[in-house]
């Protein structure tokens, strides 16, 4: 095997003030923060779809990039150039896992057989590679909405024979995922929404979802999978309305059903925003809910909207996405690229700009979280804000004891209220800008 990406040495850390492209800025894999180094706490993963299969095509125009990679495509020496190029650069920047959909990695055959039988065979080749290269695989999954039998949703279709391909792909994902040891396994509900209410029966729908998931997890266990699940909440598009819209519904599906246990959240940062949520909200649901299991990093548009999906560079994002990560102790997942070259970045260098672009976003996020924590104002401002139920009637409250009519007395025994705590945002964002621009 002949190197692909020639001209591109091992991209090493230089410091914020290097001037060389193929460098990192701010990400020093071994420099400690918070007793952890910058690797543990970051555990960087490649798309295998963005980065090995998008070519640039969109709605008004076809590929500008080639990822043939000396290869046919749609051929199995094509899916083999793939991996090539993907150990290759994942070595060359020192990213230590990988996520992929079924069809990322084998061209889909016309019998469910044969495509399983490239599975087999290319999951070999993987192995071989991951342990020439220590890397590892994040999670895999299913795709299950770009081939046109899903055109109606996998779990939420109308057709019964679709609904047991989905189930097909999935007992062989699941599988897969556990032939190369993945940490997580995805549900992104690709086509799981509706269009109209006037053709769906929303009750039906959401039902088979969950039996479907439910035969998951139990297949899953049945074959070792000890990882976790994820729902990856996203509003909208392609479907109108999407039923994993944000983490609060999901989580309340999840709950419904008797999920809770072995899922967790995948949370995509331009999901978020799409839902109208911040990346932080959708993160601090999540954990509130002991639910954080994973993130999608990129980013969207503010004039589009739509998935953009693109390489994180909003430094006020990754902090606070970091400040949520580490008061939660960290992920039992990592940090996932689902972020894709603009359409004219369109040559080699480009993909590595990309990931330099995003490692460096979230290594400069981790330092200045670690910052806020570590100067401990705002913390200590959100503690102070609540202090008031720290007497012992608060704790009567807290407690679930406080009867209505019990506060109602104090109340009246007030007459007014002479005393609401100011809430000091400004004030809390500029310690924010203190810390970002020290
Ligand atoms: C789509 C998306 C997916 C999932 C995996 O918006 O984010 O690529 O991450 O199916
Ligand atoms: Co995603």
């Amino acid at each position: 095997m002949s190197e692909i990406f020639k001209n591109i040495p091992k991209i090493k850390y230089e410091g914020s003030r290097s001037r060389n492209p193929l460098s990192f800025k701010y990400y020093d894999p071994d420099r400690v923060i918070m007793g952890k180094t910058m690797k543990e706490h970051l555990p960087f993963a490649m798309a295998w779809w963005h980065n090995l299969c998008a070519a640039g095509t969109d709605m008004f125009g076809r590929d500008t990039a080639d990822k043939s990679f000396g290869a046919e495509k749609g051929t199995m020496e094509h899916a083999k150039a793939k991996v090539d190029a993907g150990f290759e650069f994942m070595t060359k920047l020192g990213i230590e896992y990988f996520c992929f959909h079924d069809v990322d990695i084998v061209p889909e055959a016309d019998d469910i057989k044969e495509t399983n039988r490239r599975l087999d065979e290319i999951t070999d080749y993987i192995l071989e590679k991951m342990n020439e290269t220590g890397i590892k695989c994040l999670w895999g999954t299913a795709n299950m909405f770009s081939n046109p039998r899903f055109m109606n949703g996998a779990g939420s279709t109308n057709t019964l024979d679709v609904y047991c391909f989905a189930a097909a792909q999935i007992k062989k994902a699941i599988e897969l995922t556990v032939k190369l040891k993945g940490k997580g396994y995805v549900f992104w509900g690709g086509r799981e929404g509706y269009e109209t209410l006037l053709n769906t029966d929303v009750k039906f729908e959401q039902e088979n979802i969950a039996s479907l998931m439910k035969m998951a997890v139990e297949y899953g266990r049945s074959i070792g999978f000890e990882g976790d699940f994820y729902i990856e909440p996203k509003p909208k598009e392609p479907m109108k309305h999407q039923y994993d819209f944000d983490a609060a519904t999901a989580i309340g599906f999840l709950r419904q059903y008797g999920l809770d246990k072995d899922f967790k959240m995948n949370i995509e940062a331009n999901h978020a925003t799409l839902a109208g949520h911040t990346f932080q909200h959708e993160l601090r649901i999540s954990a509130i809910n002991g639910m954080l299991g994973s993130i999608d990093a990129n980013q969207g548009d503010y004039l589009l909207g739509w998935d953009t999906d693109e390489f994180p560079f909003d430094v006020y994002e990754s902090t606070l996405c970091m400040y949520e990560v580490l008061k939660a102790g960290g992920l039992t997942g990592g940090f996932n690229f689902d972020a894709k070259n603009r359409r004219p970045s369109n040559t080699y260098e480009d993909m590595f700009y990309g990931f330099i672009l995003g490692m460096d976003t979230f290594a400069l996020g981790l330092i200045k979280a670690a910052e806020l924590i570590e100067d401990g104002r705002i913390d200590e401002f959100v503690k102070n804000r609540y202090s008031s139920f720290d007497s012992q009637l608060g704790k009567k409250i807290r407690d679930g004891k406080a009867t209505l009519a019990e506060l109602a007395a104090v109340a009246e025994e007030m007459g007014n209220v002479r005393d609401v705590a100011a809430g000091r945002q400004e004030n809390l964002e500029s310690i924010l800008n203190s810390i970002l621009f020290s």
